[in-house]
């Protein structure tokens, strides 16, 4: 038979995930975003999904909404300040023209890798930069990865500052971006990611730059010939829910999300570092040319973005700045 001590811990604990979802609602919720279900980010995504179920024993579900079908990521921004969707996951570089402070992760060459990125993300800046998007409606639960940046372009490999000059590029709806490649003498404009690939296919533009991910998973290749591992910049992933949904959410509905994106995340970085190296593979065999730069290039770039980063560093504070580099 069973023993009394043990009879009483099942029950108790049965008692308690009862009466734990008790505070859980049913709901439907809405979640965009703008890359595809395939990619590592989806695929973290899904596992979020997956665990918010898991955890609400099925009382919390989403419907989910890849590919940029609710918009891009500053109109899924938006929608979701306004409510009318639930959550959204976008690269953080169209935030900073929401909140200022954000804009501390596009700083060219902030992160030497991984490693360093996780600290400053994990740590007390990217808690801070969760937290000051409630001045905005917003929500802020955790922080997946895009990853690091490369320049590609269908003129020329880069392998110097200088090769960057006089090349169409698109960037984010981020000026740390823009103001980053017209310093290096590019024709930089600021453009939606849904329109990009038609720009590339027209010759409208030359050049894009993003992580290896989304070069693959947006078939790049076809209108790209040449990728430079620049790693110029780093791009986190925020999963951000509407704060009219937070503030209507039990405690133990908070704890759910926050618990679920901090798990997903952690499965999705793990995928997205693993991917890397098989894409690469796969897009040299699809034709593109991949060339590394000289660390004594990546210096001289770096130089040249002094003055940005300096002007950078007054709008987003100092003390961010030293919060960040102390993390490293
Ligand atoms: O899906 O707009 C961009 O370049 C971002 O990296 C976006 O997340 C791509």
């Amino acid at each position: 038979h069973i023993p009394a001590r043990l009879a009483a811990a099942a029950l108790s604990l049965a008692l308690l995930s009862t009466s734990a979802l008790a505070e859980v609602k049913e709901r439907t919720l809405k979640f965009g975003y703008s890359t595809f279900e395939a990619h590592p980010l989806g695929q973290g995504a899904n596992k979020f999904v997956e665990l918010v179920g898991q955890k609400s024993g099925g009382k919390i579900k989403m419907k989910v909404y890849p590919a940029t079908q609710l918009g891009s990521e500053t109109q899924t921004i938006s929608a979701t300040q306004g409510g009318v969707q639930d959550i959204v996951g976008t690269s953080t570089a169209p935030l900073a023209g929401l909140v200022k402070e954000y804009a501390i992760f596009d700083f060219p060459f902030l992160f030497a890798n991984e490693k360093e990125a996780d600290a400053v993300v994990d740590g007390p800046v990217g808690q801070t930069l969760l937290a000051k998007l409630s001045e905005k409606n917003l929500a802020g639960l955790c922080f997946f990865e895009n990853g690091f940046r490369n320049i590609t372009n269908s003129k020329r490999p880069i392998s110097k500052g200088e090769d960057v000059a006089g090349l169409k590029i698109r960037t984010m709806q981020n000026p740390v971006y823009l103001e980053s490649f017209k310093t290096l003498g590019a024709n930089a404009v600021p453009m939606p990611w849904p329109e990009v690939y038609t720009a590339l296919e027209s010759g409208a533009i030359d050049a894009q730059e993003n992580p290896y991910g989304i070069i693959s998973v947006n078939k790049l290749n076809e209108v790209q010939k040449y990728i430079s591992v620049t790693k110029h910049a780093y791009s986190p992933w925020a999963v951000i829910m509407s704060k009219k949904l937070w503030d209507g959410l039990s405690e133990e509905e908070r704890t759910i999300f926050v618990s679920s994106c901090n798990e997903a995340k952690d499965f999705q970085r793990k995928f997205s570092r693993a991917e890397d190296a098989k894409i690469v593979a796969d897009l040299k065999s699809k034709g593109m040319m991949i060339n590394e730069l000289a660390p004594e290039e990546v210096s001289r770039i770096k130089t040249t973005l002094q003055p940005v980063i300096d002007k950078y560093t007054a709008t987003v504070g100092e003390d961010l700045v030293k919060q960040a580099q102390a993390s490293i």
